[in-house]
């Protein structure tokens, strides 16, 4: 059973971010060694695009600005043992953990993982946040006009909708 298990491979959405250090060098070498992983293939790597950075009371413009990317990948892996190969790449470029949404070197989330749900903690499918997270869904948009994000829909719709302008607002 577990030998099946492993020659099926599952399509991924990894999210990479990074606010502190030569971000650009981080995040490339970031994706080779993803690249490199036994069981995982990479099948495409978006534009990079530069953000600021958000924090849990908002959008932070005195805060280093983010680069953020997304790449898309089929592996093996099982989700866990995927999210472990993330935490070691991300520990080899010095992340440290200190405050929540703090500066960081390296962020690597999965955005999705073959459309399945989690709810622990250690791992929450699809990522909590990526509904409402512009720096996630444009790169992914990019990559996959077609992309939907489990339990929220199209991506297109959910960025035509962080895009929206309101309206109604009071005179
Ligand atoms: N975890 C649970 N689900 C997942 C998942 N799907 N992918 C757990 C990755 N990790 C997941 O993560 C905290 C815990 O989440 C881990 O123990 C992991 O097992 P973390 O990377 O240690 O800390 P964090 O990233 O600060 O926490 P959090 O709440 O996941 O942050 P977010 O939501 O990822 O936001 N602004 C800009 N412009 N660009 C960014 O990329 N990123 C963040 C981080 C904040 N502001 C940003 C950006
Ligand atoms: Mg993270």
């Amino acid at each position: 059973m577990s030998v099946v298990k492993r020659l099926i491979s599952a399509p991924a959405v990894i999210a990479l971010g990074a606010n502190l250090g030569d971000r650009q060098a981080t995040m490339l070498a970031a994706v080779r060694e993803l690249a490199d992983t036994p069981g995982v293939q990479l099948t495409a790597i978006s534009t990079v695009i530069e953000t600021a950075a958000l924090r849990p009371d908002g959008v932070d413009p005195d805060a280093p600005a983010y680069l953020n990317a997304v790449v898309l990948i089929t592996t093996t892996l099982t989700p866990v043992e995927l999210l472990a190969v993330l935490n070691d790449i991300e520990h080899a470029h010095g992340r440290i953990r200190s405050e929540r949404w703090g500066d960081r070197t390296l962020d690597l989330d999965i955005v999705d993982f073959a459309g399945l749900s989690s709810t622990s903690e250690r791992l929450t499918l699809p990522h909590p946040r990526a509904f409402e997270r512009d720096f996630v869904l444009t790169p992914w948009l990019e990559l996959d006009p077609q992309a939907e994000l489990p339990g929220h829909g199209p991506v297109a719709a959910l960025l035509a909708g962080l895009h929206q302008t309101p309206s109604g607002d009071p005179a």
